[in-house]
């Protein structure tokens, strides 16, 4: 990649602004300058980015592609000059010309095509496999409207349309001519040959054109330059001339227009739990259907071969089971296209697809209703329904011990179609996102396919790229940590853990605070502008940010904020480190719950910070629209880090691996990884409490526990719950009545009540460390020290060795 002086940087930017933009350096805003920058990266990754593809073709290297319904990928700018090795000379640029880079890259819009940790663990994934050489690419859908954007008004949030693409979007090239085909609807026709062979036909089908644009991923310093292709529904050329008219007939087609245009019109807002609208399993079919006939057209162009030999060259990776369609696509595209058998169709689709489960919430686990597949569908319909068969009759026939459990583990059943089972009976592949995830998937979950399968089976615990996490979003931190240790950290993140030699090194400790203290400054900083609200540096910053979800239990987080603060009312001159609590939090839009919960926090938030008995020793803060940029912004100045789900509901986390990596400490249960995380950094340098996985279990499979024997039995919950129920949080018109019941009459489904006093005596436990610096340093050291093992470059090693063999 082409490298510049500052002089010859400026020049490039003279010259852009003049040809893009015809304006001159004094005319120039920051929006304008954002814009040239970007494409001149653009121009400067072009030669690359054909250099890749060409060499990947020359060497027949075997590809995957990672398919995804969510690329939470924020914005391109920073990270693009990053890898390019461009950002220094970009940062004195535009110093140099007076403005200030921040705002410059701000101007660039967050694309949020996702809604939270599988969406930014594909964008994180696409990083690493750039990074480290692979031949790997993104398929996806361009959003015309990525997750909403969040407004708070008067405590409660507020969905606006996020329209990312109002202004022309420089990462992007359209590529007409690779556009595909993708039908729905109609009828099948089936005629038997002369040779006793089955022809199929489909007949009224809606067809839609799928044009891709692609986003080039920009592997760190190495020339390599991958694809990230989104998909975007047009109306096919044919339909356009034929429905072309004139009175009525023009509106219909503008109809017919505007439905097909819908389909890649808008993500949906809707993390872990399942959406079942027809239009989001179009949306999943555009995709999957999309990208196989790419990745089939591409296969015959570069290689010549049959597709029998599809599987030596290509692995889909489907990313939780909203691409699992796919597997009875490849079928179709096989048989019906190819004229493979379905014995060839079914060997070659098996060892093509890989499954990753990211979730064991039961209403998260999708499953579509029989007819409207067979309506929408009606030819993936009939390749799910024989799957099905020879899948059951198998089970009955092979696998006796099984018997039993065959209504459990059908594809089909009770009206409905199960897209895990088709996913784990279709793929060669099956991985959880950390090792207890697994561990349930194998023992509980996915028990009988477990035993059917056993080879399938397999971990992969997540990561994040510490490209951005660390060197992009902590430059501060990052070249102290290259001053102590060399930069070699940043090619092999696990050489971090060099830094164990540097935990009792006064000064490296004292570089590490200075670096924190800044980073808490700048947020403070943001959080004034903001919000107009001043909050002490001095103060614990203890971070919650993360998808509004009952099983995080943001509630249980208020109500030890709603403890403290009772706690200082009853005793003003008690002794205790001034604490700042931050959230940023989406709810999806129809979570009611969830929505509460952001009421009640801003509720909190109202008493809590203007009332002059706290002594400015509480601060809650909300931040608004949570997204990937904000989440940058914090996640450096974060100093404990809350991952307090109920054990076994997360299923990874990756936001405990990023504070991790900035030197924050975790508070959080056995859930996901952190049990990793404490695996490796020891139970000194990490706060848990609550209960286990099993207990849990145990709970749920004994009927729950009683929360109003609790509420009951202890005086300080009593209080907090009764405040809200009437008192001084849920007053009048504000009341909380429902976040009340859900704990008294529904019986704590999460258990918050329950972990409750242990989560407050580990706060007490966090606050008394506080007070001992030198030792929280070195907590916190021995974190960033260990957090090279969360890297997504370790887990795509692990993908490209275990499951991909690329
Ligand atoms: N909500 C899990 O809940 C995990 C990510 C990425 C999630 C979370 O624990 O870290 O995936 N699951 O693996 C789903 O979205 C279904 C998530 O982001």
């Amino acid at each position: 990649m082409q490298q510049y002086t500052k002089a010859e940087f400026i020049k490039l930017i003279e010259d852009k602004l003049r040809r893009k933009r015809s304006k001159t350096m004094e005319e120039a805003t920051e929006n304008d300058l954002y814009f040239v920058i970007a494409s001149i990266v653009q121009d400067n990754v072009m030669p690359d980015w054909l250099e890749t593809q060409k060499e990947y073709t020359k060497n027949r290297n075997k590809q995957v592609y990672y398919l995804s319904m969510e690329f939470l990928i924020g914005r391109l700018i920073e990270s693009n000059l990053l890898n390019c090795g461009l950002l220094d000379v970009a940062n004195e640029s535009i110093q140099e010309m007076g403005f200030n880079p921040d705002k410059v890259y701000n101007q660039e819009h967050d694309a949020a095509l996702g809604n939270g940790g599988l969406g930014r663990l594909a964008a994180c994934f696409l990083d690493s496999i750039a990074s480290l050489g692979y031949a790997g690419h993104g398929a996806g859908i361009r959003y015309r409207y990525g997750l909403f954007e969040q407004r708070i008004i008067h405590g409660n949030q507020v969905e606006l349309p996020d329209y990312w693409l109002k202004n022309e979007y420089p990462w992007e090239t359209r590529k007409p001519d690779e556009s595909v085909e993708v039908q729905f609807g109609g009828r099948v026709i089936e005629h038997t040959r002369r040779d006793g062979s089955l022809e199929i036909q489909y007949v009224d089908t809606d067809k839609v054109t799928a044009v891709p644009y692609d986003v080039p991923v920009i592997g760190y310093q190495n020339e390599v330059v991958n694809t990230l292709r989104l998909w975007s529904a047009e109306i096919s050329p044919y339909d356009r001339s034929i429905h072309a008219g004139a009175g009525a007939q023009y509106y219909h087609h503008l109809e017919h227009v505007h439905s097909i245009e819908q389909i890649s019109g808008f993500l949906y807002p809707d993390d872990s739990t399942y959406e079942g609208k027809e239009l989001r399993l179009k949306q999943q079919y555009f995709l999957v259907s999309a990208t196989i006939k790419n990745i089939i057209n591409k296969f015959r162009d570069d290689h010549g071969l049959p597709l029998s030999k599809l599987a030596d060259y290509i692995t889909i990776q489907i990313n939780d089971t909203h691409p699992s369609l796919g597997v009875p696509e490849l079928m179709r595209v096989l048989m019906d296209e190819e004229g493979y058998p379905w014995d060839d169709a079914w060997d070659v689709t098996r060892h093509v697809m890989a499954y990753t489960n990211h979730t064991t919430l039961s209403e998260a686990l999708e499953k579509w209703p029989e007819d409207m597949i067979r309506n929408l569908l009606p030819r993936i319909y009939m390749i799910i329904h024989e799957i099905n068969e020879r899948f059951c009759i198998g089970l009955y026939y092979d696998h006796e011990e099984l018997r039993p459990h065959i209504k459990d583990m059908a594809i089909i059943s009770n009206g409905q179609i199960h897209m895990a089972h088709l996913a784990i009976v279709g793929s060669f592949s099956v991985n959880g996102v950390a090792k207890l995830h697994t561990e349930i998937l194998k023992q509980k979950e996915m028990k009988n396919f477990y035993s059917l399968y056993p080879e399938k089976f397999n971990n992969k615990t997540n990561g994040i790229t510490h490209r951005r996490w660390l060197l992009q979003v902590n430059p501060c931190l990052s070249d102290k940590i290259t001053d102590a240790i060399g930069p070699q950290w940043i090619h092999e993140p696990h050489k971090l853990i060099s830094l164990l030699r540097y935990t009792n090194d006064k000064p490296f400790l004292d570089d590490m605070r200075q670096c924190k203290q800044h980073s808490k400054e700048l947020l403070a900083k943001y959080i004034y502008e903001t919000q107009g609200l001043k909050v002490d540096t001095g103060s614990i910053f203890d971070v919650q940010i993360k998808r509004l979800h009952e099983y995080k239990r943001q509630l249980m987080n208020i109500f030890h904020i709603i403890y403290l603060y009772n706690e200082l009312k009853d005793n003003p001159n008690m002794d205790m480190t001034p604490r700042t609590f931050i959230f940023a939090a989406k709810a999806a839009p129809s979570y009611h719950l969830a929505k509460e919960v952001i009421k009640l926090i801003h509720h909190v938030a109202s008493v809590v910070n203007f009332d002059p008995d706290i002594k400015g020793k509480l601060k809650v803060v909300f931040l608004e629209n949570y997204n990937v940029s904000l989440a940058e912004k914090i996640i450096p100045a974060a100093e404990v880090s809350e991952q307090i789900s109920t054990a076994s509901k997360e299923a990874s986390g990756t936001g405990n691996m990023k504070m991790m990596m900035n030197g924050a400490i975790t508070c959080g249960t056995l859930d996901g990884a952190n049990i990793e995380i404490r695996d490796f950094v020891g139970d000194d340098n990490i706060f848990i409490f609550g209960l286990t996985s099993d207990e849990v279990h145990d709970y749920y499979a004994n009927g729950g526990y009683n929360a109003q024997e609790i509420y009951h039995s202890d005086p300080r919950i009593k209080r907090i719950l009764d405040q809200l129920n009437g008192g001084i949080f849920g007053k009048e018109e504000i009341e909380f009545k429902d976040l009340f019941y859900n704990i008294m009459s529904h019986n704590d489904p999460y258990f918050v009540l329950k972990d409750f006093v242990p989560y407050l005596e580990t706060h007490e436990l966090i606050e008394r460390s506080y007070r001992h610096q030198r030792d929280w340093q070195r907590m916190s050291a021995t974190n960033i020290a260990h957090s090279g093992k969360f890297s997504s470059d370790r887990t795509i090693r692990e993908y490209a060795t275990g499951i991909w063999k690329l």
